[in-house]
């Protein structure tokens, strides 16, 4: 097989964000592109020659061509063995899963995850490292900087390979082994939960949708909801993997989760709703006629951690990004153990995870996850509160009041503003940050302000320190409003809004999340000026 070094010019802006480089189908159809940007980590990442490395991803639009490329490259770059999903697929968590249980020294994964799909939508890669992970910030700055040089890649000269059957090929001197995407992480999640605790509450009649929102997780759901627990055929809706989502945002929230959510707050609902993005990592849990926040969701996994085996000798800690809602500090505080807030986005968990120092967390963008992996779990997430609901005997509706009834309550929604010019979103940063140093002690809204700052993160394991990370107004009533800009949007910039209200125990716990926020999302708008920056009056999504 002929290895071939080919000449190339570096491409902007092949700077990964929140999680991976993220861009139009279009910018990573040509030429050369995908082949800079993998050729970067290759280049980086030390211990290539001879190691296995896991490749796979959400099967959108682009992504079997993708494989090809990199499979040829990795060939060329003189990793030992490939390993890749059948189809080219591998759910993210799944990815996680492959990578620790084979010793690879990474995997390269190919997601644009919430964003839309198809030969208009987004496409996108990422590189976890051997624990499963992805890349921390050291990394990804190092692949940034140099595709801003690089000058060659490597690639063998080979036909596409059959994908699609199981088993091992050579190509050059690199194995490829084409695996069952669903098999060595069915099994993990076998190892975690009390599958016959899960079997008997199916048995007993209860019912559940899980709408796999025509991405990755169709087969992953039916193969463990549906064969090894038991429940009807029919639970999994959209259960079918479509190249673009069927057209839909593969993005599990109350905005576009649409027939879940109108199944589950519909006549004859079932007892249980959830529902996973576009490459499996996220979760939306809904209970009959309740939405559980994912921050709430969060804490209330903290809470009932116990009863689920894989936690039985409790938990030894917990984080949250810090736009996550403060309800699952309360729990920590009253079990006794740490509670660390870090920066948005899955690798600031790594290191902690790492480290023993904690086993479960989360991020208010419905993502949850725990130490099995080294990414946000949706499915296990699903299965945690299957598992929760089986033990406690409670429905969604009696484990949430029961949980506001201890802890208290925490209002939690986000805006999303999308598309705004980028420089109308640095402006507006500019200047709410410019503000922030006069805010405390202040009455806004007749609400006084207890800190205003800016979040700046140092990693409690490595020393590592992330600047930056979002504006934070807290107030007494233990209220909050945070702004930041998205990592992960291709066109323009994202603002991000997110608002808390606590109510303590024996508070007004019944209000609709968004009328009890309506003042403080007011309020929010005003401070930052939104309207005269950006000329919206209303967001995009209000989630
Ligand atoms: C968003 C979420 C963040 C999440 C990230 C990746 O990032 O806010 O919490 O970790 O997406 O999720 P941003 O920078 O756009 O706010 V996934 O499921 O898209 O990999
Ligand atoms: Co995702």
């Amino acid at each position: 097989m002929v290895s071939v070094t080919c000449p190339t010019t570096p491409f902007d802006g092949q700077k990964p964000g929140t999680s991976g480089l993220r861009k139009a189908v279009k910018v990573f159809e040509q030429p050369r592109y995908l082949e800079n940007f993998v050729q970067s980590i290759f280049d980086c990442v030390d211990g290539l020659a001879g190691a296995t490395l896991v490749i796979g991803g959400d099967g959108r639009y682009h992504n079997r061509t993708a494989v090809q490329t990199i499979l040829r490259m990795a060939a060329a770059n003189g990793i030992g063995r490939a390993v890749v999903g059948r189809g080219g697929i591998l759910s993210t968590p799944a990815a996680s899963c492959v990578i620790r249980k084979r010793g690879a020294v990474g995997g390269v994964i190919l997601s644009a995850s919430h964003n839309p799909g198809g030969p208009d939508g987004d496409f996108g890669i990422k590189f976890n490292a051997a624990n499963g992970g992805p890349a921390p910030e050291s990394m990804t700055d190092a692949f940034f900087a140099r595709s801003k040089v690089i000058a060659e890649y490597r690639t063998v000269e080979a036909a596409d390979l059959d994908l699609d059957t199981l088993g091992e090929t050579a190509l050059g001197g690199m194995a490829v082994e084409v695996i069952d995407p669903v098999a060595d992480y069915a099994a993990l999640m076998e190892s975690l939960f009390d599958m016959a605790a899960i079997r008997g509450l199916f048995a007993s009649g209860f019912r559940m949708v899980f709408d796999a929102m025509h991405a990755v997780t169709g087969p992953y759901a039916t193969e463990i909801l549906e064969r090894r627990l038991g429940a009807p055929a029919g639970t999994v809706i959209n259960g079918t993997p479509l190249e673009d989502f069927g057209g839909h945002h593969p993005d599990p929230n109350l905005a576009h989760a649409e027939e879940l959510v109108e199944r589950l707050f519909g006549p004859d609902a079932p007892d249980f709703g959830a529902a996973s993005d576009g490459d499996g990592d996220r979760n939306m849990i809904l209970g009959r006629n309740v939405f559980v926040s994912p921050s709430d969701s969060l804490a209330v996994l903290a809470a009932n951690a116990t009863h689920v085996p894989a936690f039985k000798g409790g938990l030894a800690g917990v984080a949250r990004s810090m736009p996550t809602s403060r309800a699952v500090d309360r729990v920590a505080a009253a079990l006794g153990i740490s509670c660390y807030e870090t920066p948005t986005g899955w690798k600031f968990f790594g290191t902690l995870l790492d480290a023993g120092r904690i086993n479960l967390c989360g991020e208010e963008s419905f993502g949850t996850g725990a130490d099995h992996v080294r990414e946000k779990d949706g499915l296990w997430a699903v299965l945690m509160w299957l598992n929760v609901l089986a033990a406690r005997g409670l429905s969604v509706a009696e484990l949430m009041a029961e949980h506001w009834g201890t802890y208290g309550r925490t209002y939690y929604g986000r805006h999303d503003y999308e598309a705004i010019p980028q420089e109308a979103a640095d402006a507006l940063i500019a200047e709410l940050r410019g503000k922030l140093p006069g805010l405390a002690g202040t009455d806004l809204g007749g609400r006084t302000v207890a800190a205003a700052d800016e979040f700046a993160y140092t990693d409690p394991v490595d020393g590592s320190r992330s600047d930056r990370q979002g504006l934070r107004v807290g107030f007494e009533d233990g209220s909050r409003i945070v702004y930041r800009l998205s990592g992960t949007g291709t066109s323009g910039a994202t603002l991000r809004v997110y608002f808390e209200r606590y109510e303590p125990v024996g508070g007004e716990h019944g209000l609709d999340a968004p009328v009890a926020l309506k003042p403080l999302a007011d309020l929010a708008a005003e401070l930052a000026g939104i309207e005269r920056h950006t000329g919206r009056t209303k967001p995009d999504v209000a989630t």
